[in-house]
């Protein structure tokens, strides 16, 4: 059924579908053409940087801060009013889920559409999330993708451990994620009005939406102390978050199967899928990154986003998703996939 448009929901520009959409497909059809972009990869993989790393001490001084903040919140779990600790764990799956089903599956990927109201939604849960706006998340995903594993990838993983998880945020960005970055087609992104009022009053809806509203909430709706409120549903599930979101870069690019294509580091990961509700079946997702499951098996396996999705897809809020055919993922399984690998969980 074709979506119903309304005054809020004009269509994004034709070029949106006709440009930038195609480019977000990084699909070969030919062994030959893979084979070329593999071999251009491994190049640029292999060049050895002389850049010096610049450290921002500004940011290593707030995230202890706010390490410091979120492990006292842990430790007032223990004599919080168990409501709060639902509500924690609630705004953490909402967060989650503006990650995951807005700025990764709909903004950076635009692996399916989004009526106004789901895009209004997904904003206000990616800010709760207060991982960059969803403009600059993207543009990071994008050149993360395109350029994976290269000094262009904003989180690097052949830089270490340390720096793919969080190392990547306490420095500055090596000029080529800048230069390449700024190649990357972004219209799609400055044609939606939601990103742009987003991006706009970033701060203050932050400010509001990830650390005021779960403060008050708790105090207003069963009497928990602000106290409480700030450390648990403030600071310790923003933290917790956050980690769930950097184990895609760091674990997942180091550890798990590679059934789909054994050339690269990104890996199928369960115990990661579970934290970043549905986001560990990560070698899937760099072989196939315009499925809007991110995985081959839809709502299994604790894929939460895709049962999210799927929700938003019967109310009609969400369209066009976009699935690889078991024919498709079979061929290149053949052809890249590590055979010994079968999914064994
Ligand atoms: C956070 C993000 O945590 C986490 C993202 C994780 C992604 C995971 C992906 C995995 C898949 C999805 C799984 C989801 C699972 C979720 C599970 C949930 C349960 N292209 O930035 P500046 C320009 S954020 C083009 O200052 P520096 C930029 O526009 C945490 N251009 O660079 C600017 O231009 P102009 C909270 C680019 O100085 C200029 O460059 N936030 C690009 O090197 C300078 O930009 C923070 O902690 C690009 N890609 O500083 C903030 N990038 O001058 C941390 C930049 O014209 N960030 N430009 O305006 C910072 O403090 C700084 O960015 C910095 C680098 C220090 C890191
Ligand atoms: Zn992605
Ligand atoms: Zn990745």
């Amino acid at each position: 059924m074709a979506p119903r448009n309304n005054l809020f929901d004009t269509p994004l520009p034709d070029y949106v579908e006709r440009d930038i959409v195609p480019s977000l497909i990084d699909h070969h059809e030919s062994d030959e053409e893979d084979e070329n972009a593999i071999q251009n990869h491994s190049a640029l993989k292999q060049w050895v940087s002389t850049e010096k790393t610049i450290i921002v001490w500004r940011n290593v001084f707030i995230f202890i801060l706010l390490h410091l903040g979120a492990l006292y919140g842990f430790y007032l779990c223990f004599s919080a009013k168990i409501m709060t600790i639902i509500c924690a764990f609630i705004l953490y799956i909402m967060g989650g889920l503006g990650i995951t089903a807005g700025s990764h599956r709909l903004w950076a990927h635009r692996s399916y559409k989004a009526r106004f109201p789901l895009r209004i939604l997904l904003a206000i849960f990616q800010t709760m999330a207060f991982q960059n706006c969803v403009y600059e998340w993207s543009r990071d995903h994008r050149v993360h993708h395109k350029y994976s594993e290269t000094h262009a990838d904003p989180h690097n993983a052949n830089r270490g451990f340390f720096f793919a998880h969080v190392g990547w945020l306490l420095c500055r960005k090596h000029p080529d994620v800048i230069r390449k970055g700024k190649d990357l087609k972004m219209d799609d992104l400055r044609a939606d009005p939601v990103v742009r009022f987003q991006e706009k009053f970033y701060l203050p809806l932050v400010g509001l939406i990830c650390f005021i509203l779960p403060t008050i909430l708790p105090y207003f709706l069963w009497s928990e102390s602000l106290w409480n409120s700030y450390f648990i549903c403030g600071l310790f599930r923003y933290v917790f978050t956050l980690h769930c979101t950097w184990l895609v870069n760091s674990v997942a690019h180091s550890w798990g199967m590679k059934p789909y294509d054994r050339r690269i580091n990104p890996s199928e990961n369960l115990f990661v899928s579970i934290g970043a509700i549905g986001e560990g079946f990560h070698n899937y997702h760099h072989t196939f990154p315009f499925d809007y499951s991110t995985s081959e098996y839809g709502f299994k396996y604790f894929n939460l986003t895709t049962g999210f999705i799927n929700v938003m897809a019967k109310i009609g809020w969400a369209y066009d998703l976009k699935k690889v055919s078991p024919e498709m993922i079979k061929q290149r399984r053949l052809r890249t996939g590590d055979l010994k690998m079968e999914h064994q969980w």
